[in-house]
């Protein structure tokens, strides 16, 4: 063992050594869309071991930096970011990581097509993946919501696959009143009298206490027009761009950038709007349910950039248990070892079918071919399998940071960042509580719990008896007759261990069907 040296874990082209997505893409696309996805996926995977993974390692290196006044004193708020950073922006564009899902050229496969590619880009994007999850939150807000000339002006920026022309979006909810509970936003919206490229409504006057990434070309926000009720009822969504055409901020003030666990490389901030011009979206009021159709997409991103994350730590485990001997034999020689790595596989699995399971149920609500009880089953599931895979993320993270040992435990060797932004999963756009009462609100607002009962009865695995399967019915049947005629605060206690229960029947259906 004289002048031993440890080979590091290695990355080859991450789509090819992905026999869970290529396998399941081959199941469930249709020949068409495998002809021209599979080749893309290809490349990107490609890309995401080579040029991306080294602009992520430079944009993980050189954090963004605020620089609140230029050298004579003016304030100019610059957020400076990196090369890698940028080169990011560009490969997002190029490859259509939003605009494949806008293009609908496959029907409703285009969404999971599209979240192929981002489940590719996300892991060797240093977080990239977030500001992509507002801009299709947002272009799919402005498609539901704006009027045409508004549509006209930002969508094609949104969608496009031109570098040069491509914008990404902010969503700013958080205040420091309440980033889950956002009834005490206290930014107001007063009539806007002058002019403003965008046909400006209201001017904002407030202050935002998580913006990403605040280096984005335009934002949605929520905020209460003038002479609206207290509490989240009074809200109205707005959007707004934040640089005029000298390129000056809009009346926004950065106050500084978060000094955040991990996604070290996306730049978060704090701002005030100081009479920022901004457009109310789809009339006053409504203003949460009109954010939804964001937060309801970027639910789904984080599903996806989490399962991702998953694959992406599993690689380098798997890789480093072929290279690392000890007690005579390599790490994946030994049956405990390849015990803990199936197991954490299998959860690595489960989260993969469940989130193109959703992204398919969402391609279909945008192309319009959804069932009624499908748009339910759509609207349960998002929080769901949020919770579910923002949970396994930091499982699975943890695991592989221990399965390298000590050197998980240093920071140049790049594991211990796999656990900082596995964090993130589970509490950007909704803690695990929040989502289990989002799943509350479903089964009261829309009657989902008989739609999802009657989902599981026509599953396959129920139908063959699959023991896993029956085991988990029997037990989410039980706790639903106690809970039957119990006071909602009892429906609330149980409803993290219900939502997790739902995800487990699904995922092992989704498993059994695909003979994953
Ligand atoms: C990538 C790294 C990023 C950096 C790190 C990030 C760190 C974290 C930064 C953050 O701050 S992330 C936090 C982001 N915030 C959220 O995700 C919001 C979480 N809170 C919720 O989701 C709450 O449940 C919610 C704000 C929606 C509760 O608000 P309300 O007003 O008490 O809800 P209410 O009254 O039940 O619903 C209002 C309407 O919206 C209802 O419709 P109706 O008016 O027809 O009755 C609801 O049905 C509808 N609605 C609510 N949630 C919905 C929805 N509709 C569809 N889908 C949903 N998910």
């Amino acid at each position: 063992m004289k002048n031993f040296y440890q080979e590091g874990p290695g990355l080859t082209n991450t789509y090819r050594s992905d026999e869970t997505l290529q396998k399941f893409l081959k199941k469930n696309l249709p020949p068409e869309v495998q002809k021209e996805a599979l080749p893309h996926l290809d490349h990107l995977g490609e890309r995401a071991a080579t040029d991306m993974l080294l602009w992520a390692q430079d944009a993980e290196a050189q954090p963004p930096q605020h620089i609140p006044f230029d050298p004579w004193g003016r304030r100019i708020d610059e957020i400076k970011t990196c090369e890698g950073w940028k080169h990011l922006d560009r490969v997002a564009a190029e490859e259509g990581i939003v605009a494949t899902a806008y293009e609908r050229k496959f029907g409703a496969f285009s969404r999971v097509y599209q979240m192929a590619l981002l489940y590719l880009y996300s892991p060797s994007s240093a977080i990239y993946s977030c500001p992509l999850a507002m801009t299709d939150g947002a272009a799919r807000a402005l498609e539901l919501y704006a009027g045409q000339d508004l549509k006209e002006r930002a969508l094609p920026h949104l969608v496009t696959r031109d570098p040069r022309h491509f914008w990404t979006a902010g969503q700013w909810m958080t205040e420091r009143s309440g980033g889950s509970d956002v009834s005490g936003t206290a930014t107001d919206g007063h009539p806007f009298s002058g002019s403003s490229p965008f046909s400006a409504t209201h001017s904002l006057h407030g202050t935002k206490w998580f913006t990403s990434a605040t280096t984005s070309q335009v934002a949605l926000t929520l905020a209460r027009p003038d002479g609206a009720p207290a509490g989240s009822r009074g809200l109205s969504l707005f959007y707004l761009e934040l640089r005029n055409s000298q390129a000056q901020l809009n009346n926004i003030q950065i106050h500084r950038l978060k000094d955040k666990l991990g996604t070290k490389a996306l730049p978060t901030a704090e701002l005030s709007l100081l009479g920022t011009p901004a457009r109310i979206i789809g009339g006053e009021g409504d203003g949460i349910k009109k954010i939804a159709s964001v937060l309801n997409i970027t639910r789904i991103y984080n599903s996806i950039c989490a399962t991702g994350h998953m694959r992406r730590a599993l690689d380098l485990a798997t890789d480093y248990s072929r290279k690392r001997t000890a007690f005579g034999k390599t790490l994946i020689e030994h049956p405990l070892h390849q015990e803990t790595l199936r197991s954490l596989e299998e959860d690595f699995r489960r989260s993969l079918v469940f989130c193109f399971f959703v992204a398919k149920l969402l391609g279909q609500e945008e192309v319009g071919e959804i069932s009624a009880s499908e748009r339910i089953l759509l609207r349960t599931l998002t929080p769901i399998l949020k919770l579910y895979t923002g949970k396994k993320a930091v499982e699975i993270s943890s695991e592989v940071v221990e399965i390298f040992g000590g050197a998980g435990y240093v920071e140049d060797t790049g594991i211990p960042r796999l656990l900082r932004d596995g964090q993130v999963f589970s509490i950007w756009e909704g803690t695990t509580n929040v989502l289990s009462l989002d799943m509350l609100r479903a089964f009261e607002k829309e009657q989902a719990l008989p739609i999802l009962l009657e989902h599981f009865r026509n599953c396959a695995a129920m139908k063959d008896s699959v023991v896993g399967f029956v085991e988990k019915w029997t037990t989410l049947q039980k706790i639903i007759s106690q809970l039957a005629k119990a006071a909602p605060e009892e429906w609330e206690r149980h409803a993290r261990r219900l939502a997790f229960l739902v995800a487990d029947l699904i995922t092992e259906n989704l498993l059994y069907e695909n003979s994953l």
